[in-house]
Order: structure tokens, then sequence, then C-alpha cells
């Protein structure tokens, strides 16, 4: 190949891609890739670092997970074995559900091949139960924790879905969360302030949710599980850690028998870490 034409080539490539970049940033200003996000919840996820959707799930539905999962705790040997483990059983269609998979197609990546589910676990809290564990926030390297908005769009890291199968009153125990810190400059996760982290620094923001709800956050803004006070009903949630193809946070525990025996559709996002570009 003479001078002149690896000179085309490399202006033509040059210019394949300053058009992607182009279109990109245009479908992403315009929210024309991804999901189906309103752009009040990618605004208010972006500023704040979680969403809350009330009311996904119908009573019929909650009652049908909240069993599986009260199964699976208190009578494992009842379910069988690819149905005694998150995410199997009737749990595993909520894997991609669309309320799921708009935010998740939003801000991990556009297309659903990129998105992997980590892990899932029940957290169930009697009156009483929990503790207080602020975690996270502030600037990371760490890319399986990233958040990073570039080209007119969110791309996070970890980011965690969960199910809410019981109602959360405000204040009373649900994950709380100091809006914005998945942005802060400040290291608050390494150097963390005391001041900040107390349950009563007023930094600290909350939600009540009836059952059947989702709760959105990217694992970069600071949290904490809290002490479980609401006199009604136990806490029951489930809680799921989706992540970009690219990179894993957790060791791998759901037993193989589980994932053979979901869906290829609910398969596919138990694949190895790698890029689908080497597929
Ligand atoms: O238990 C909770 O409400 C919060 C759990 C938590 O800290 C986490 O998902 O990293």
């Amino acid at each position: 190949m003479n001078n002149l034409s690896q000179l085309r080539d490399k202006i033509k490539n040059k210019s394949k891609k300053a058009a992607l970049k182009a279109t990109n940033l245009i479908q992403n200003s315009f929210g024309l890739s991804g999901g189906n996000m309103t752009q009040h919840d990618r605004v208010v996820f972006d500023l704040k670092g979680y969403i809350v959707i009330p009311a996904v799930l119908n009573k019929d539905e909650v009652k049908v997970i909240k069993d599986l999962v009260l199964r699976q705790k208190n009578d494992p040997e009842s379910l069988p074995p690819h149905e005694r483990y998150l995410p199997g059983g009737a749990f595993a269609k909520l894997i991609d559900h669309p309320a799921v998979m708009n935010v998740l197609l939003d801000v991990i990546d556009p297309d659903v091949n990129k998105i992997r589910l980590e892990n899932a676990f029940l957290s169930y809290r009697e009156k009483g139960e929990g503790e207080w564990n602020p975690h996270a926030g502030g600037p990371t390297t760490n890319p399986n924790y990233a958040y990073n908005f570039q080209d007119g769009r969110i791309y996070a890291g970890m980011t965690r879905v969960v199910w809410e199968l019981n109602e959360v009153l405000e204040d009373k125990g649900g994950t709380c969360f100091i809006p914005g810190s998945h942005k802060a400059n400040y290291n608050i996760r390494t150097n963390p302030v005391t001041t900040i982290d107390a349950r009563d620094s007023g930094l600290w923001e909350s939600y009540s949710c009836p059952p059947g709800s989702l709760i959105i956050f990217s694992e970069a803004v600071r949290h904490s599980g809290d002490i479980w006070q609401n006199p009604h009903n136990p806490r029951a949630a489930i809680f799921c850690a989706y992540n970009h193809i690219n990179v894993r946070h957790h060791k791998p525990t759901i037993p193989p028998e589980v994932i053979a025996n979901l869906d290829p559709k609910h398969q596919r996002f138990f694949r190895e870490v790698y890029h689908p570009l080497f597929d």
C-alpha cells in the first residue's frame, strides 16, 4: 500500500469515528438511544445518584415473589434445586423487567449484551435489625464503581436495583443516600468525615414507597443500610447488582444450576466478563 492510499484510509477512518461520535452525542443529548427512561428520571439519577420508581409490581406480582424468597429463606428444600437461590424461580422474569432495563440501558450501556447481573440477594430485617454502615462516594479510579458523564450520557459501573417487597416508611430503615456524593470531589470514601456520616448530620436522604417499588442507585453514591424501624412489617428487599460486561465487582456465587435453568434471554446476563467484540 503506498503512502497516499494509507493517508486516504486514515482520513476515512477518522471521519467515520468523528461522524459516529457526533451521532452518539446527538442521540444521547435527545435521549434517542438506550432505554426509555424519562428525562425527569435521567436528570434525577444523575443529580442524586439514585431514583425511586413507586409501585412497579402489583399486589399479586409482589405476592408471588415474596412467597418465593420466603420459601428460599425458610424452607429451601421444598423448592427444586434451581429455584432455591436468586435469581432463580419466579424472580427470573424480573431480571430484565422493562422498568429496570429502561434505566440500565441509559446508565450502563445502550446494548443489552453489555449488561451483566453479578448477584442478587434478599435483605430481610425485622424491627431493630440492621446496621448503619456508610460507604462509597467521592472520586474513584476503580472501574467497577465508575460514574462518568460524557458526550451527553451517563456511564455507570455497578448499579444496584432494589425491589422493595414490603412498604418502606421514610427514615424508618430504607437505604439512605447522600445525594450527589457519587460526584463529590473530596474523597469521602477513603477519608470519611464523622460529622457527615452521622445518621443525624442532615445530609442523608431516605424514601417511602409502597410494596413492589424499585430503588435504583449507582454504587458510587455514598449510601448506607439503616436500622429497620417500621412497626408494620419487616424489610423484604431484593438487592441486585448489575454492571458493565467489562468489569465485575463480586466473586461469582450463583449456582450453575440456577443459571442453566433460566430462559436464554436471561442467561445472557451471566456471560463471562469480557468485551463481546471478541465473540
Ligand atoms: O441494606 C441496605 O439498605 C443498603 C445495602 C448496601 O449498602 C449496598 O447495597 O451496598
